[in-house]
């Protein structure tokens, strides 16, 4: 059965590979970048453009945002997040504890979970390892993660190793959980862990084996991304990936720019989602294969050219800069739409360009011709 999940069709000289994984909702080419749809809307962006023109494969759900609104009553009641939102690709889900520590207004930990406070009203609430599994199982996703804490950079070296230790205790609930209930919906719903250990070498080591051991249908690498310089992220996960399984798909989480995206896959990995793309666009910041453009500035103003002449989507040919410029400057709604569409769309051609690279044998030599563009600071 685990064979049939993940399937990898290249693997090119280095550590870079393109792969099939398989879903009861459907295929999804690897590498892959999963828009997020926090609260079962990618934001300002219809399901029908992210399927037709943006062509996302998956999509990405908040255990903690679906949980506290609009409550797992009204997502069971529709029969899971599929149907209640309308999309029937594959879905993937965060697992609560990451979103819990960086939105909620107060929370603490125990070694029996989180209890927190809504950031919507103030109620209490109390996520464990094994409420967050039958949350996402009722949310009905095709991929779940399990119950993690992701360490603050920097974090010392002690605490660092306290948590991984209890992000392994509470893996193991999730895995007994997961065991002894079953799914909800008759499609197949797979668990992921998530290697954890801050920056240091020793204890990612340990977490990437411990993981490996669980023998789960793919494994995510997570606390990367939090404030750390970039060599450091690329450094763990470069040692992480040499532990992980090479048969299974590797899902880094939250990352990130579309250079760290094609860094990562340079070091085998398959999975990335990230907020960037859609957050930058509405703020005036678009992605291209020529450069970031921010669309507020004055020097598009009278400027008719297609919005993007590379790009994928219809935003690109259908609408001048001067024209976006001006729903910015106007503070309309339809440009924040208009640069996540684009920007939604850039994300997903660039993980595509990658993965043909892949398997025509050039992918570093094309990563490296197009370096001086998409590496530059934002
Ligand atoms: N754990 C979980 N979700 C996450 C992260 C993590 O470490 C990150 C870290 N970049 C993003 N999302 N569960």
């Amino acid at each position: 059965m685990n064979s049939k999940f993940f399937t990898i069709e290249s693997q090119s000289s280095g550590k870079a590979r393109a792969g099939t994984i398989q879903t009861d909702h459907g295929a999804i080419q690897t590498p892959i970048f999963m828009p997020v749809g926090t609260v079962a809307s990618v934001k300002t962006v219809h399901q029908r453009e992210l399927r037709e023109d943006i062509k996302a494969q998956i999509i990405l759900g908040n255990t903690y945002h679906l949980y506290l609104r609009p409550t797992m009553e009204v997502i069971s009641g529709a029969g899971g997040l599929h149907p209640f939102m309308n999309w029937d690709l594959p879905i993937l889900t965060d697992s609560g504890g990451y979103q819990v520590f960086s939105l909620s207004a107060s929370r603490k930990m125990s070694e029996e979970g989180v209890k927190f406070k809504s950031h919507i009203d103030g109620s209490l609430h109390f996520i464990s390892p094994e409420k967050s599994m039958e949350i996402q199982r009722d949310i009905g996703a095709d991929i779940f993660m399990a119950f993690d804490e992701c360490t603050p950079y920097p974090c010392g070296y002690t605490q660092a190793r306290e948590s991984m230790e209890m992000t392994h205790r509470w893996l193991k609930r999730c895995i007994d959980w997961t065991k002894n209930h079953p799914e909800r919906y008759g499609h197949k719903q797979h668990l992921f862990p998530i290697v954890q250990g801050s920056t240091y070498s020793d204890l990612r080591r340990q977490s990437a084996e411990f993981i490996s051991e669980q023998d789960a249908v793919g494994n995510a690498i997570g606390g990367l991304s939090v404030g750390e310089p970039e060599e450091e992220m690329y450094r763990i996960t470069n040692e992480v990936t040499d532990i992980l399984p090479k048969e299974k798909p590797r899902y880094l989480m939250g990352v990130g720019t579309p250079w760290n995206i094609l860094e990562s896959i340079g070091l085998g990995v398959d999975m990335m989602d990230c907020v960037m793309p859609t957050r930058n666009a509405r703020n005036g910041m678009i992605f291209t294969w020529n450069g970031v453009m921010n669309l507020k500035n004055e020097k598009w103003k009278n400027d008719f050219s297609a919005l993007d002449p590379s790009g994928t989507s219809f935003v690109d040919s259908e609408y001048s800069k001067a024209y976006v410029r001006h729903l910015f400057v106007s503070k309309e709604y339809l440009g924040k739409q208009i640069a996540s569409i684009h920007n939604l769309a850039f994300y997903l051609d660039l993980v595509r360009t990658a993965r043909a690279h892949i398997l025509a044998g050039d992918f570093y030599q094309w990563k490296d011709s197009v370096s001086p563009i998409l590496r530059q600071r934002l």
